[in-house]
Formats: structure tokens, C-alpha cells, sequence
């Protein structure tokens, strides 16, 4: 009877590492591949002069016949039509003791978020970052569109990276095209400092989900509204 027990115990457990697996490579296949970053020659910074490279990341509200959402995870029972995105991937690896600078293209609208903390800059080479031009270290709290915060697992031992840019709400009185999307987004850039390399991970800090208080679908999920940092 006992030899019986422990024989189904094993098989069970075998057979939950199986799917185990099976399911985190289904998760991990679905990431999207990295975005690529451009090199942009050396910029002066308080390190010196640095590699300097340009990425850039457009927020859409939702997807349309023009722009494909991203791949929804097969395992996710709730459906992430209509829910925003970052595009055209949430996987990003930049270059080590470098300069970065993130275009962002935010076309979606927001309102008020909950911690005013995350509106403001945090971690960027001076501490500012542009909207449309104009310098700012904080946009206004009642008017988050979304935000890029990029943080790390709390048990690494790798250098700490922490950066935070909270990117504003498109007025809901501006025009939108015939995909819904308005026709002048919010253009923010950010320039940061990466250290040694390390892996990191971003998400979102504006409740754009829906479920759980909207920090669930998009908010919680790869590839919409977080992913992975990584310096290389
Ligand atoms: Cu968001």
C-alpha cells in the first residue's frame, strides 16, 4: 500500500514538473524579442564621456487594424483586448557604462495616480527628462498616463539600478485618426547611466489594468505593460 502511495506521490510530482515546464517555456517563448538599441556616437556626462545609444517605445491605448497587440500569454484566462500597451516589445537590453536616452510616444489618456512619487523623475542623468521639448523633474499627479519604472529583483546581489519616468496623459479634447489614436502623442525622453551589466525588470506604476483595483490583465502581464531590463 505504501510502495503504491509513493509510486502515484512521484508520478504526480513528475508529472507536475512536466507542466511546470512546460509552461514556463510556453511563458518565456512568448517574450518578445529584445528591442534594438542605435548607437549615437559619445555624450558628455558627470561620469565623463559615455557610448551614447537611443532606443525608442511607443504606449498605445489599445490595439487597431493598424498597430497588432502584443501576444497574449496562452495561460492568462482573461483577454487583454482593449487593454494599453508598450510597443513593439517590453524586452529590452541595453549596453553597460553607457548613456541611454528612451524616446517615448504615449498615446494614451490617464488620470490620477494613487503615489505621487511616481510622478515625479527618478534616476535619470540630472534628474529631468523632456516632454514635448520642455525640461521637467515631475509631471502633473492627476494627469499619469502611464509610467517606465525599472527596478530589481530584491534578493540580486548585482548593482542597484533604479529608474522612473512617469509619462503624461494625452487630453482626452485632442483629435484622434481613423485607428482612435490621437494625432499628437506625448513625446518624452529620458537619459539615464547604465552601470555593470545586470538584469532587471520594468513595469508600469499607473492602475491601467483592469481586475484588482486595474493593477491586473495588461499591468501584470509581459510584453504589455512590464517586461525585462537587462544591461549587457
Ligand atoms: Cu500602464
Amino acid at each position: 500500500m505504501k510502495r503504491l502511495l509513493v509510486t502515484v506521490l512521484t508520478l504526480v510530482l513528475g508529472v507536475g514538473l512536466v507542466a511546470g515546464v512546460a509552461a514556463w517555456q510556453i511563458v518565456r517563448g512568448e517574450e518578445p524579442p529584445p528591442l534594438e538599441v542605435k548607437a549615437a556616437g559619445t555624450l558628455d556626462t558627470p561620469q565623463g564621456e559615455l557610448p551614447h545609444y537611443e532606443l525608442e517605445m511607443t504606449v498605445y491605448p489599445n490595439s487597431s487594424p493598424a498597430v497588432a497587440p502584443p501576444k497574449e500569454p496562452r495561460l492568462l484566462a482573461a483577454s487583454l483586448s482593449g487593454q494599453p500597451f508598450y510597443h513593439p516589445s517590453t524586452s529590452i537590453r541595453v549596453p553597460a557604462n553607457s548613456a541611454v536616452t528612451i524616446h517615448f510616444r504615449q498615446y494614451d489618456g490617464g488620470g490620477q495616480i494613487y503615489n505621487p512619487f511616481f510622478a515625479k523623475v527618478h534616476g535619470s542623468i540630472d534628474g529631468t527628462m523632456t516632454v514635448n521639448g520642455k525640461k521637467v523633474t515631475e509631471i502633473d499627479q492627476a494627469s499619469v498616463g502611464h509610467t517606465f519604472t525599472v527596478h530589481q529583483y530584491p534578493e540580486s546581489g548585482q548593482p542597484n539600478l533604479f529608474l522612473s519616468v512617469p509619462l503624461p496623459m494625452v487630453p482626452s479634447n485632442v483629435k484622434t485618426d481613423s485607428n482612435g489614436y490621437p494625432v499628437t502623442p506625448q513625446e518624452i525622453s529620458v537619459t539615464f547611466i547604465t552601470g555593470e551589466a545586470g538584469t532587471y525588470v520594468w513595469n508600469c506604476e499607473f492602475p491601467c489594468g483592469d481586475l484588482y483595483q486595474e493593477f491586473g490583465g495588461a499591468m501584470q502581464t509581459r510584453g504589455w505593460m512590464a517586461g525585462t531590463f537587462e544591461v549587457v
